[in-house]
């Protein structure tokens, strides 16, 4: 009798680690801020947090508020540093992907001159296999620090 309670457990056991692994790819985007450029017409930078369920790979970033979203990497050489344009960006596993100042981030161009630090934008995200996500960004001034409490 043990023996086949211990079976059952196990068999269901592994129907939810089975379950698990065949779970729909999803990915989410969270605390996300955008600071808005010192100088008005300049790019503006975003930053965020990617939570995926397995690897995952960003695509693009669009908003009704920007003309158009790049990617970025920041790369220091000999004591420089300068920005590159990447094609997409990958999760590792399903370890959150922090996009952070002075590393990867987003380079919002054409951004609504009309935006206010405090306001919000909306920000969508196409991945490779998880279906696309929308967020909202907190837009902070130039050289103001990452707003606390951006979490949603
Ligand atoms: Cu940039």
């Amino acid at each position: 009798m043990l023996k086949w309670t211990i079976f059952v457990i196990g068999l269901i056991v592994l129907g939810y680690v089975v379950g698990w692994q065949s779970l729909e790819p999803r990915a989410e985007v969270d605390r996300a801020w955008v600071r808005l450029p010192a100088v008005p017409g300049r790019p503006a930078a975003g930053y965020l947090t990617i939570r995926a369920n397995g690897s995952e790979t960003l695509l693009a970033v669009a908003s009704p508020s920007a003309e158009r979203i790049e990617i970025h990497n920041s790369l220091t050489e000999n004591g420089r540093t300068r920005m590159v344009r990447l094609n997409a960006v990958e999760t590792i596993g399903s370890r959150p992907l922090v996009l952070s100042p002075g590393q990867t981030h987003l380079m919002l161009f054409g951004l609504n001159e009309d935006l206010r630090p405090g306001q919000e934008i909306a920000l969508t995200f196409r991945f490779r296999d998880a279906p696309p996500a929308t967020t909202r960004a907190r837009l902070v001034a130039a050289g103001e620090a990452e707003p606390e409490n951006v979490g949603y």
